[in-house]
């Protein structure tokens, strides 16, 4: 990642951190943006200008991270509901549709982004794109029992179908044990039918398809920060 995007990264980050109010429940996003956005908020929080956060995060490894950085890290059990969530994305489209999954915490992040009063996207400039699918693949979170029926399957509706794997050349495993296909569908004219057809499907639990979901997309281009609200 290059010197300007994390400087636009951090500049949507602390725009968000803007958003948060004392006693504020915040569900915690996954991935590079939504984590400069956690380490604003536990600096706000050590300096004593925020008190009583409490914060849920969509992904083990940011409850972890949160935790290191002295935040006081809950669960759905005890907070069902969020006040606000701000979470990355990997696409969005001008109807403010999604792509996320990039991380492979896909699944939480759309249960956590589904409990919550409002959803923040925070971005750089080049997530943006006429079209989801235009620049990238959707990720699918798949049983492993079930990943060639399921793999087939999304094939069958035109998609490209990739297991992620690790550099060691083992499939990612998600926080619940599941592995994640990269579907490349190219770009999608409508994602509600997209999504419609993945739905359902034994063995395939989540996809990336983030629709209707965002609150507001807050975007760090060169030329400043600008709030695309729904
Ligand atoms: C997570 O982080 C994923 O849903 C999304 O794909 C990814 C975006 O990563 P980054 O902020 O590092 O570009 O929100």
């Amino acid at each position: 990642m290059s010197e300007e995007q994390t400087r636009l990264k951090q500049l949507a980050a602390d725009a968000a951190v803007d958003e948060v109010r004392s006693g504020m429940v915040v569900g915690l996003g996954y991935g590079s943006t939504a984590l400069l956005f956690v380490r604003s908020l536990a600096k706000k929080v050590a300096a004593g200008e925020l008190q009583g956060i409490t914060g849920v995060a969509c992904a083990l490894a940011m409850e972890t991270e949160a935790r290191s950085l002295g935040l006081n890290v809950s669960s759905l059990d005890q907070h069902p509901v969020m006040d606000l969530t701000v979470d990355g994305a990997d696409e969005v489209d001008p109807a403010l549709n999604l792509i996320k999954g990039g991380g492979g915490a896909l699944l939480r992040e759309k249960v956590v982004a589904q409990a919550s009063r409002r959803e923040i996207i925070i971005v750089d400039e080049s997530k943006l794109s006429e079209h989801l699918g235009d620049k990238w693949a959707l990720p699918v979170e798949v049983v492993p029992f079930a990943l060639r029926p399921v793999s087939e399957y999304v094939t069958s509706l035109g998609a490209e179908v990739k297991l992620r794997l690790l550099e060691d050349g083992k499939p990612l495993v998600t926080d619940q044990g599941n592995w994640i296909i990269d579907c490349n569908f190219g770009p999608m004219a409508d994602p509600g039918t997209v999504a419609r057809s993945l739905e359902g499907r034994a063995g395939l639990v989540e996809h990336g398809l983030f629709l209707g979901l965002a609150s507001e997309v807050i975007v760090a281009a060169s030329d400043g920060v600008r709030r695309i609200p729904r």
